[in-house]
């Protein structure tokens, strides 16, 4: 299915309905009707056919959330031309490697981000290419494509310390939002309150993409600020959000008689990208009334399970497969235990994505006879429900967002006087982790002006909360590195 059949049961079937609710940059609130935000995507793609743009070429976009984004999205789709979104928070380093990788045709950023992209790289002020697509003809129609044709390709941090493009098609992502609108009951009626980053696959794949599929209000912010999200809920009022666990513990900060106004209103409370712990969970549900429900994911395979919607909501589970959704535990031998044995996930379906852009080395060893493999340690119950016990990769998350010791150690391992580096992830009450690095040094060298050093390299969640200088790292008679004996930090 091509995207943008889906979208049109909105952009198309409600086109006088109010879509979406953003700030406007006088800081009045802006809103527009579903067949404005269509006229808009209509005249961007015909402005990118002009500027010699063709099906399949790449568009970067490094922007926070705001309307251009979703401009650029629908034009995209409708052209046929691949997203490629770009965290905000990258520094030189983490773009010279996603630009290099995906060698977009054009790279979209605000003028504060010009000068992080490499010199020769197709970059335009997102301004200027909104002001000269406002004046633009719309094209009517939309290019055919086949369903399995690449609609996106986000980049995920990377076991190996670089990211890797994982090649979304525009049939995953309608499964996925397909899949979330049946299990959610997701309807025209719901008033979604988006808080979450677009450049990733939670704000894009399942909250524009129910947005768009189901026809609902979508408020959009430009990011999760604790300070402004009472006023956010009061005059919104959502019924829908979707937010990482971080987002949760945070909004345990309310006073209670807002948080008790704010569950009053509100429909479903979703969580994922992270474990969510248990006592958040309960204490959310005691403040809010809600109890949250928490679902389990990849950008690789977009939504794998989630709790019910109606019946319990198992505290510490991720829940049942998704609608076309398998899931298989396998031992190190590949083959399958029985339910209550704690072995890797492995995954099968509509929205697991065909693989890694140009790099089929890493396509090939992530999937085994035609299976996913998800890097996550799991348990099933006899009736199917999904426990996720730990991972089988080092994989950090920090705030939502995922992040790959390997990566951090190759910066430090730049450092003149750093001659090993070990980072490892150490719990936090709001983040649920961060990161914290062991370096072993030349004498002299100070490992705060590593950290800072390392910092201005990194997205800021990537960079070490410490460094920690030791004599050694913990090594086994083979010398190999015993990274659960490094001591943990305050
Ligand atoms: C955080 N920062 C940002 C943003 N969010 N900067 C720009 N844009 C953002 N959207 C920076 C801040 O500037 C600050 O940087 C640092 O992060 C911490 O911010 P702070 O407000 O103090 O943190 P917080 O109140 O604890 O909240 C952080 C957050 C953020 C808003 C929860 O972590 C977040 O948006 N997380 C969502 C991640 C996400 O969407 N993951 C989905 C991945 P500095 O320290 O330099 O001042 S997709 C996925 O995992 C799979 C597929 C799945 O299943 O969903």
């Amino acid at each position: 299915m091509q995207l943008g059949d889906l979208f049109d049961l909105s952009l198309r079937g409600r086109r006088h309905s109010p879509a979406l609710v953003c700030d406007a940059p006088d800081g009045t609130l802006r809103e527009l009707t579903f067949g404005e935000l269509d006229e808009r995507a209509a005249r961007l793609a015909s402005l990118l056919g002009q500027r010699g743009l063709q099906p399949g070429d790449r568009v970067a976009i490094h922007l926070p959330n705001r309307l251009e984004f979703i401009d650029l999205f629908l034009a995209c789709v409708r052209a046929g031309l691949v997203l490629v979104p770009v965290n905000v928070m990258y520094r030189e380093r983490e773009i010279a490697h996603i630009v290099g990788d995906a060698d977009p045709r054009l790279v979209v950023t605000t003028a504060a981000g010009l000068g992080l992209f490499p010199a020769g790289c197709p970059v335009v002020d997102v301004e200027a290419l909104a002001a000269e697509a406002a004046t633009h003809p719309g094209r009517t129609g939309r290019i055919a494509l086949d369903g399995d044709a690449p609609a996106a390709i986000v980049y995920t941090s990377g076991t190996t310390g670089r990211s890797k493009g994982a090649v979304l098609t525009h049939n995953n992502l309608a499964a996925n939002a397909s899949a979330l609108v049946t299990c959610w009951r997701i309807t025209s009626a719901d008033r979604y309150l988006a808080v979450l980053p677009l450049f990733h696959v939670h704000g894009l794949g399942n909250g524009l993409c129910t947005w768009l599929a189901t026809g609902c209000v979508m408020r959009l912010v430009e990011r999760f600020d604790i300070t402004r999200a009472a006023g956010w809920f009061r005059d919104f009022g959502p019924t829908l959000f979707f937010g990482v666990p971080t987002v949760y513990v945070r909004l345990l900060e309310l006073p209670e008689a807002t948080a008790r106004a704010v569950g009053a209103g509100m429909r479903l409370f979703v969580s994922g990208s992270a474990p969510l712990p248990a006592h958040v969970l309960a204490a959310f549900h005691e403040r809010y009334g809600h109890v949250i429900l928490e679902r389990y994911g990849m950008s690789e395979t977009l939504m794998l399970t989630s709790n019910l919607l109606e019946g319990e909501r198992r505290p510490g589970t991720v829940g049942y497969a998704l609608p076309g959704v398998s899931v298989s535990l396998r031992d190190h031998a590949g083959d399958p235990v029985d339910a209550g044995v704690v072995a890797q996930v492995f995954v099968k379906g509509p929205a697991v994505f065909p693989g890694y852009w140009r790099n089929p080395g890493a396509t090939g060893a992530a999937f085994h006879d035609g299976w996913f493999a998800t890097g996550d340690l799991g348990q099933l119950d006899a009736d199917g429900c999904l426990t996720l016990r730990g991972r089988a990769t080092e994989l950090i998350i920090s705030g939502g967002f995922n992040v790959y010791p390997r990566e951090i150690e190759e910066v430090l391992l730049e450092e003149p006087g750093v001659r090993e580096a070990a980072v490892v992830g150490m719990p936090d009450e709001r983040r649920g982790e961060v990161p914290v690095a062991f370096v072993v040094t030349d004498a002299g060298i100070d490992p705060d002006a590593i950290r800072v050093r390392c910092a201005s390299k990194l997205a800021s969640f990537k960079a070490p909360r410490a460094v920690v200088r030791l004599d050694a790292l913990p090594r086994n008679a083979m010398g190999k590195l015993q990274k659960h004996l490094l001591p943990s930090v305050p």
